[in-house]
């Protein structure tokens, strides 16, 4: 019998990176899936929403900051399988920003040096990403 593919969830993910090279990562809140994890801030891409546009406007809802797409510079691909989707997921550096980081939807924030993000229990769609961060910067 032939298995029923996973459905593919499009996430996008944002390494936003501070003038001494400290990465964010936020901490999921309890109640939603995978809570007490730390995450690449991002979200869910809404139908017919192009990526970047979607990382704006989740930048904006969750931690209050403006991101202009002309800083969004390139990306690597997270990919992972949960139990019941298969989740698809750029990660996108950004250097520039307006605004004060604020952790309006997550549980906490921490801005963490490449080499400590391990430190750090993360969802397993995020784990890779934190090797090619340690290498890139
Ligand atoms: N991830 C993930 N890593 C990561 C993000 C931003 C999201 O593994 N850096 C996963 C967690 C969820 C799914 O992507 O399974 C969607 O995340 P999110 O935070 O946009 O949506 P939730 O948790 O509110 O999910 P729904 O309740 O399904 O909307």
């Amino acid at each position: 019998m032939t298995e029923t593919p996973l459905p593919i969830v499009l996430v996008v993910a944002v390494a936003l990176i501070d003038v001494d090279g400290r990465v964010l990562i936020a901490k999921r809140p309890e109640g939603k899936k995978l809570a007490g994890l730390w995450e690449f801030p991002g979200g869910k891409v809404e139908p017919g929403e192009r990526p970047e546009a979607a990382l704006i406007r989740e930048l904006r809802e969750e931690l209050g900051i403006e991101v202009s797409e002309s800083c969004l510079a390139p990306f690597v691909f997270a990919s992972h399988a949960y139990d019941s989707f298969h989740l698809l997921m750029p990660l996108y550096l950004c250097r520039r920003w307006d605004g004060v980081v604020t952790a309006r939807e997550h549980a906490g924030l921490a801005w963490v040096r490449p080499e400590k993000l391990s430190d750090y229990p993360m969802p397993p769609a995020d784990e890779p990403l934190v090797a090619w961060l340690r290498d890139l910067l």
